[in-house]
């Protein structure tokens, strides 16, 4: 049987079935996300490969895999890595109509990443002297192979966030212990916690030390939240040049179970018992309150939430409840998550084209309730 969560193979973007992928905390079968053609395994070979770091610095490098192992301190961090066209299929039916590929829960992973940091490499190099921090970006680039709308691929976050040791942007060379695979960026891609997934390049070929934002088609034309004026991609064109890229991910939550239009059972307490995971928003530490509602939000009781060994403020956190329903055949129950800086989320997010960073209310509908 076809595996319902493929949403093509040509590039492939696929997403794991929901159950699955939230029932561990550190996710093994992770979303895969392409603009291209993922490069053939002849292609890259970890004793050959190098990174380039290059453009404002003292002294460009070039640095092999052996040498991002050994002549840097290895960090670990735990953090989801979710592409902002999540939920994507809750705008598009709530909402309205939006363009792209109809993500339901599962373009995330909560992995562990290890590499050097991005600010040791960097350090290495030496910034060089003329640059200011403010209006600073450091571009990744992918030469490996042609994207859908652009000849390469590359993204670029703020200096000031890749010098920051708090932020824990990692080049990583590991997932869950073992080398990356190809699908996941082998042998290095770049890992930026709670910035949205588009800027974590994979097959890492060079960093550089920029004025400009990466020109890249993804960085300058996709991954922005143009404003509701731009409704076709004819109205966009005007709006993309003042449109900044997304960065950081607002906080969100997702029902995991039950499902839209499952048939639930009350407990002797009358009373049925969901779960799912949250997420952060970008720097604002980890989420502290879920809250769930059968009442369409009138209401809200607070959900459990789990702890796991090692994670930091970049995880997502499960939660579970139980929550009384009257019996019937159109319930909902609904999640809100509030993470440490006191975002929250709202009962649906305001339109945008392309519907990046849907986080309405986390959500089970037409559920017949026994
Ligand atoms: N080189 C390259 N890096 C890339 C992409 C890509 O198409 N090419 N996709 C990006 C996007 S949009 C996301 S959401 C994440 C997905 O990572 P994954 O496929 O490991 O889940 O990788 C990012 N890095
Ligand atoms: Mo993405």
């Amino acid at each position: 049987m076809a595996d319902r969560g493929v949403r093509g193979e040509e590039p492939l973007n696929r997403e794991p079935k929901i159950s699955k992928l939230a029932s561990v905390s550190i996710t093994e079968d992770g979303y895969e996300r392409n603009h291209c053609v993922q490069p053939a395994a002849e292609q890259l070979n970890a004793r050959t490969h190098s990174v380039q770091v290059d453009g404002a610095v003292k002294e460009p490098l070039n640095l092999s895999i052996t040498s991002l192992r050994t002549d840097f301190p290895q960090h670990e961090v735990i953090c989801a890595l979710q592409c902002p066209e999540n939920r994507r299929h809750g705008m598009r039916t709530l909402v309205k109509e939006v363009q792209g590929i109809d993500w339901v829960n599962g373009a995330v992973m909560n992995c562990r990443w290890r590499g050097p940091l991005l600010k040791d490499v960097l350090g290495k190099a030496g910034i060089a002297d003329s640059v200011e921090q403010e209006g600073t970006h450091v571009a990744f680039t992918s030469f490996q192979v042609k994207c859908q709308e652009d000849s390469w691929y590359g993204a670029s976050i703020p200096l000031s966030r890749a010098l920051d040791p708090d932020k824990e942007v990692v080049l990583a060379l590991e997932r869950n212990g073992k080398p990356l695979t190809i699908r996941h960026g082998y042998p290095v891609r770049v890992i930026t916690p709670g910035v949205e997934g588009a800027k974590s390049v994979k097959w890492l070929d060079k960093i550089t030390v920029q004025k400009e934002e990466s020109p890249n088609y993804y960085m300058q034309r996709d991954y922005k939240t143009p404003l509701p004026q731009a409704v076709d991609s004819e109205t966009a064109e005007k709006y993309w040049g003042v449109t900044p890229p997304m960065q950081e991910m607002p906080v969100n939550s997702v029902v995991v179970s039950p499902r839209k239009g499952d048939t639930v059972k009350r407990n002797e307490e009358g009373k049925v018992v969901c779960h799912g995971y949250a997420l952060p928003s970008g720097d604002g530490g980890s989420v502290v309150k879920v809250e769930i509602s059968a009442d369409g939000g009138l209401t809200w009781s607070e959900a459990a939430l789990e702890q796991h060994e090692g994670e930091g403020k970049w995880a997502w956190k499960f939660w579970r409840a139980s929550v009384n329903m009257a019996p019937g055949n159109s319930g909902t129950i609904l999640s809100k998550a509030s993470d440490a800086s006191g975002q929250t989320q709202s009962a649906v997010s305001p339109w945008n084209l392309k519907d990046v960073c849907y986080n309405g209310f986390g959500e089970a509908r037409d559920l017949t309730v026994e």
